[in-house]
C-alpha cells in the first residue's frame, strides 16, 4: 500500500527499493538546498533520518496526498521536531505539497515552520519541536485508533539523545501496559546529539533492554539499508500483540563527507559553497533546479519584506538601527554577557553547572572552557530539564550553587512544577538561566520562542527575577545573582546580537531601575543617554515614561530618541531589569510624575504591564491621579519562524511600534479627555 486514492483504493504509486533510494538521495540534495536558502536548520539529524522518511512517506504509510484528513490514513509524529525538513520532504515527494515550496523553510509566515505546525500545513499529523513529548501525542493517537476499532497504524520518530527525556520512558510504559500493537517506534540511533556523543553526554543504551523491558517488540537495523528499512516498517505495521520499536543505526550528516559524524553540524545549514560540494558528493550537482530553487526562496521573501515594510509606523526619517550616520550602535548577543560571568566567578568551589545539551550556545560552557580543574563540576544531563531541576535542588540543599539553563521555553516551562516545588518551596539556591528568550530567538519558530516564562518565573513564591538589557547588564547581574543573591533566582536572555546601551559605570542594583534620559544626537547611541539609579533621579517634568526590560531596553531608548526628534517629547526611559521584586517606587514616581506609562516587553504582554499597571492602581499616592497608560508586548499569540529582526517588526515590538504607542497615548493626554473626578482614574489602552 502506500500512497494512495482514498475513495478507491487505487495505489498511486508503487516505489521499489532502488527508486526509494534515488529518491531519498534527491530528497537530501532538496534538504540542502532549503538549509542553505534558509541560512539555518539542522543537517546533521536530516540527512541520517532521511532513508527513513522516504521509505514511510513513499512505501509504507498509507495516505492520500489529496485527502491528508482522511480519516483512515497512517498517522506520522514526528518528535524529533527539528528534523521537519525531512517530514516536509517525504510530504512534498508523496505529492501533499510543490516540492520547491521546501525552499520557504523557516521564512516568515511559511508553512515550512522551522518546527512542523500541523495547523499550517496539510499532512504534518501534530506541532513538536519540545523533545520528547512524540510519544506521548502518539500513544493517545494509538488509543484513540483503538477505541475507534480503526486499523490505521502510528508511527513516532525519534532521536537516540532525545531518549534522555524522561517522558519518553512514561510513554513507552503507557504503550507496553496497553499492548499499543498499532503502534511503531523509530529511534534514529546517529550516536550524536548537540554537546557531542550521546554515551558521553547521557548514556541511553542498551535502549534494546530498555524498549523490551517495557514490553515492545524491538528491531535493531542499518537505517541506511533500503531493503532493511523497508523491510523493518512493513514487519512493525503488520503488528504482533504490543508495540514495535524500531531502532535505526545511522549516520549523523550522512551522505556528506564533512557533515558524517560531525557534532558541529547539528544545527547548521551549508553556505553556498558547503551546498556545492555536498551536491557533488550526492551525485545531484547537475540534477537539482537549485537556481529556480534560490529564486522561489527570493521571490517570497522580497513579499515578506514589503508586507512587514507595510505594517511599520512610519516617521520622518529612518531611525532603524545604524540606518544613518550618527546614533551608532554595536550589537553583541546579550547570551555572551552569561558565560563571561561564570567563566570570571565559576572557581568558587560552590558553584556546579549543568549541561542540558545546548551548551556552547546558551555560553554555560565558559563555565569549564580552557578550566580543566573545573570539570568536576561541569555535570552533563542531557536532554533532561525536569529530572535536572529537580537535581540541582538537591546539590543546594548540600550548600552547593547549581547553574542550569537552556531555551527559556526548556528552563522555565517544561519543568514549572519542578522549579516551584523541588526549587521555589524549599526555598534553594538555585540559578536557572532562561536563554533564547522571546521572539527574536527566530527562525526556529513557535516551540522554542518563550514568551510566556516571565509569568510562570514572576508567580512564584521565593523566586526573583532579573531580565538584563544587553550584553554588559547580563554579565553584571549574573555576576549579582550567582554569588551575591541566596535563593531561587531566575536570569532571562536573549539569543541573537543586541544593542550594547550600558557599560562599566552604568549602575545595575538588583531590584533597583535605572532612569535613562535621551540627551543629544550624537555619534554613538550609548553616548546620547545618561542613565542614573531612579532613587538618585530628579525629575525633570517629561513628557511621558516608557518601562521597558530585556533588549527592549534599548528599543525603548530608540523610541525615545524618535520621540524627541519628531514631537519633541521628553521621555523617562526606566529600564526595570529586576522584574521581582519589583521597584514599585520607580514605577510610581514616573506614573506621577509623566501621567502616561507605557510598557515594552518582548514577552505575551502582561509579565511587565500587569504588575505596573498593578503597582500603579495600588498605590496610595496615585489615588485619583489619572495615569494613561499602554503596553507594547506579544499579544497572545505563537511566535512564528523568520529571521530575528524580522519578528521583532512583525510581532510589533520594535522601537517604531512603541513610539506609534506613544504618540497615541500623548494624543489622550493632551485631549485632556481624562477627568480625575469623573473617570476611572487608571485608563488601560492596549
Ligand atoms: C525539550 C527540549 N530540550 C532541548 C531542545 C533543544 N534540542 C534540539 S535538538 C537537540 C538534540 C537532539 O538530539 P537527538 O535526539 O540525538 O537528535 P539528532 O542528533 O538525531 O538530531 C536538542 C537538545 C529541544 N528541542 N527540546
Amino acid at each position: 500500500m502506500s500512497i494512495q486514492n482514498s475513495k478507491t483504493g487505487e495505489v498511486l504509486r508503487a516505489y521499489t527499493i532502488d527508486e526509494l533510494k534515488q529518491q531519498a538521495n534527491l530528497m537530501r540534495g532538496y534538504d540542502l538546498v532549503a538549509l542553505c536558502a534558509a541560512t539555518s536548520g539542522h543537517a546533521g539529524g536530516t540527512l541520517s533520518i532521511m532513508d527513513i522518511a522516504a521509505a514511510l512517506y513513499l512505501r509504507v504509510a498509507n495516505h492520500d496526498p489529496q485527502n491528508p484528513n482522511w480519516p483512515d490514513r497512517d498517522r506520522v509524529v514526528w518528535s524529533t521536531g527539528h528534523k521537519a525538513p525531512s517530514l516536509y520532504l517525504g510530504l512534498a515527494f508523496a505529492g501533499f505539497c510543490p516540492k520547491e515550496d521546501v525552499a520557504l523553510l523557516r521564512k516568515l509566515y511559511s508553512p515550512y515552520q522551522g518546527h512542523p505546525h500541523w495547523l499550517k500545513l496539510p499532512g504534518v499529523e501534530v506541532s513538536t519541536g519540545s523533545l520528547g513529548q512524540g510519544l506521548s501525542i502518539a500513544v493517545g493517537l494509538a488509543l484513540a485508533a483503538k477505541l475507534d476499532k480503526k486499523d490505521h497504524r502510528i508511527f513516532c520518530i525519534m532521536g537516540d539523545g532525545e531518549q534522555q527525556e524522561g517522558q519518553i520512558w512514561e510513554a513507552a510504559m503507557e504503550a507496553g501496559h496497553f499492548k499499543l500493537d498499532n503502534l511503531v517506534g523509530i529511534v534514529d540511533r546517529n550516536r550524536l546529539q548537540i554537546d557531542g556523543w550521546v554515551k558521553d553526554v547521557m548514556n541511553v543504551e542498551p535502549l534494546e533492554d530498555k524498549y523490551r523491558s517495557f514490553g515492545w517488540e524491538v528491531l535493531t537495523i542499518d537505517g541506511h539499508d533500503m531493503k532493511q528499512v523497508v523491510e523493518a516498517l512493513e514487519k512493525a505495521k503488520a503488528g504482533c500483540g504490543k508495540p514495535t520499536v524500531i531502532i535505526a543505526d545511522t549516520i549523523k550528516g550522512k551522505g556528506v563527507s564533512f557533515m558524517e559524524n560531525v557534532a558541529g553540524w547539528h544545527g547548521k545549514a551549508p553556505n553556498l559553497e558547503e551546498l556545492n560540494k555536498s551536491l557533488k558528493e550526492l551525485g545531484l550537482d547537475a540534477q537539482l533546479p537549485v537556481d529556480e530553487l534560490f529564486a522561489h526562496a527570493r521571490k517570497y521573501q522580497a513579499e515578506v519584506e514589503r508586507k512587514l515594510d507595510a505594517k511599520m509606523p512610519k516617521f520622518h526619517r529612518n531611525y532603524w538601527w545604524n540606518a544613518a550616520d550618527t546614533m551608532k550602535v554595536q550589537m553583541k548577543p546579550t547570551r555572551l554577557g552569561f558565560g563571561q560571568s561564570l567563566a570570571a566567578n565559576g572557581d568558587d568551589p560552590r558553584v556546579v553547572c549543568f549541561g542540558l545539551d545546548i551548551s556552547g550556545s546558551i555560553t554555560i560552557s565558559e563555565f569549564y572552557a580552557n578550566k580543566p580543574e573545573r570539570k568536576s563540576r561541569w555535570i552533563s544531563m542531557g536532554i533532561a530539564e525536569q529530572s535536572a531541576t529537580s537535581a540541582a535542588a538537591g546539590l543546594a540543599k548540600e550548600g552547593k550553587l547549581p547553574v542550569f539553563g537552556t531555551y527559556a521555553t526548556f528552563a522555565a516551562a517544561r519543568n514549572l512544577d519542578q522549579i516551584r516545588t523541588s526549587i521555589c518551596y524549599g526555598n534553594f539556591n538555585v540559578l536557572i538561566a532562561g536563554a533564547h528568550g522571546g521572539v527574536s530567538v527566530g527562525p526556529d519558530g513557535a516551540t522554542h520562542q518563550a514568551l510566556e516564562d516571565c509569568f510562570a518565573m514572576c508567580g512564584l513564591p521565593n523566586m526573583n527575577v532579573v531580565v538584563p538589557c544587553d550584553m554588559v547588564e547580563t554579565r553584571k547581574a549574573t555576576d549579582y545573582l550567582l554569588l551575591k543573591h541566596v535563593g531561587p533566582k531566575y536570569i532571562r536572555f536573549a539569543r541573537e546580537a543586541t544593542p550594547i546601551v550600558t557599560d562599566e559605570k552604568t549602575p545595575f542594583v538588583f531590584g533597583k531601575a535605572n532612569v535613562i534620559r535621551m540627551r543629544r544626537e550624537v555619534a554613538n547611541f550609548i553616548e546620547a543617554f545618561e542613565t542614573k539609579l531612579e532613587s538618585e533621579y530628579r525629575n525633570e517634568g517629561e513628557d511621558l515614561t516608557i518601562i521597558a526590560c530585556g533588549p527592549m531596553v534599548p528599543e525603548a531608548m530608540r523610541a525615545a530618541y524618535i520621540l524627541k526628534q519628531e514631537f519633541g517629547y521628553e521621555t523617562r526611559v526606566l529600564n526595570l531589569h529586576t522584574l521581582k521584586p519589583l521597584d514599585k517606587q520607580a514605577i510610581v514616581r514616573a506614573a506621577h510624575d509623566t501621567g502616561v506609562v507605557l510598557t515594552a516587553e518582548e514577552h505575551q504582554i502582561g509579565a511587565l504591564a500587569w504588575p505596573v499597571a498593578s503597582a500603579i492602581t495600588e498605590s496610595p499616592e496615585l489615588y485619583g491621579t489619572p495615569i494613561i497608560t499602554g503596553a507594547i508586548g506579544v499579544k497572545d499569540r505563537f511566535g512564528d519562524s523568520g529571521a530575528p529582526w524580522e519578528l521583532i517588526k512583525e510581532f510589533e515590538v520594535s522601537a517604531e511600534h512603541i513610539a506609534a504607542k506613544a504618540v497615541e497615548l500623548m494624543g489622550v493626554k493632551k485631549s485632556k479627555a481624562v477627568e480625575p473626578a469623573a473617570e476611572p482614574h487608571l485608563i488601560a489602552s492596549k
